[in-house]
């Protein structure tokens, strides 16, 4: 039982229902001039940084930076970085979980990826979830992508739909396939189930950009958290990493201390008993749920 209220951080903002109806139609969202110009020189700086520190050993393979929020603290506040926190609270709600945050490089003749959706291939998250990604990229880019041919991500619009049947393999292009070509200081929004692929980077251009991927916290995978690391960091960028490796049945139900993780205006807020054990429905199923495709 809580004894007395607890002083909850307000939910940043998410979708608008424009983007929300973009979102739901392309699979993914592009935001451009997110970052600004001091913002993407700092991250670009840490990116070297961090790459520097972990020289690329695995040839054939991208070169990444895996779980860089720990890596750097000029990566730390991305977390829960209220410029795209509440995309990811919109639909996963209480249940936020950062389970993936990578520092990419393509250099030129770097390594390319096939078309593929994120996830599970053999039994992919759309069998469980077609209209929800049961995971939410976001994206920002660090470098300037004006045209095709320089390492970009290829999208195929509207294949993260329910009623996509494609499947794909190889690199081969596809009709309706498009180049994510942005200048520096980009967001995207990512549906997991979109297909995708990486293709050559000929120019001497290196890419450099974050992915962070939001799930529900129970879906399995990825990084072992460093608790010392850990305790040093606020309420809301703890929970949101989900450090439950001692007590693994805390991703499926987290304890009544990590809800709600903010403020986000739902009757149910303020429950003096059992906070986990109320359902509390996310602001998908209270705003967006209805928003027409354009
Ligand atoms: O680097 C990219 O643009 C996409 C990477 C990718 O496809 C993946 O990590 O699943």
């Amino acid at each position: 039982m809580l004894t007395e209220k607890r002083q909850l951080r307000p939910a940043p903002a998410g979708f608008t229902p424009a983007q929300w109806a973009t979102f739901q139609r392309d699979g993914i969202l592009i935001i451009p001039d997110a970052l600004g110009a001091h913002e993407v020189e700092t991250h670009r700086d840490a990116a070297l940084h961090c790459l520097q520190s972990r020289p690329h050993t695995n040839a054939g393979h991208t070169h990444k930076v895996e779980n860089v929020v720990a890596e750097d603290p000029a990566f730390t506040p991305l977390i829960d970085h209220p410029r795209h926190i509440g995309f990811a609270f919109d639909i996963y709600g209480d249940q936020l979980r950062l389970v993936q945050a990578d520092l990419f490089r393509r250099p030129r003749q770097g390594a390319i990826s096939k078309w593929h959706v994120d996830g599970p291939r053999a039994l992919p998250y759309r069998a469980f979830s077609p209209v929800l990604p049961l995971k939410l990229r976001i994206g920002y880019w660090l470098t300037d992508l004006p045209e095709p041919g320089m390492g970009n991500l290829v999208y195929l619009p509207g294949s993260h739909n329910p009623d996509y049947e494609g499947e794909h393999t190889g690199h081969d292009q596809l009709p309706g396939e498009r180049s994510l070509c942005v200048s520096a200081g980009t967001m995207t929004i990512s549906h997991a189930s979109l297909w995708h692929r990486v293709e050559a980077n000929t120019t001497d251009h290196t890419r450099l950009n974050i992915f962070l991927s939001y799930t529900p916290s129970w879906i399995t995978g990825y990084y072992r958290m460093n608790t010392d690391w850990l305790s040093g960091l606020t309420r809301e960028q703890q929970i949101i990493l989900r450090g439950y490796d001692l007590d693994k049945e805390l991703f499926s139900r987290p304890p009544a201390e990590d809800l709600p993780l903010f403020e986000d205006g739902d009757v149910t807020t303020h429950a003096e008993a059992e906070p986990h054990k109320i359902r509390r429905r996310t602001r998908y199923e209270r705003h967006l749920r209805e928003v027409a495709q354009p």
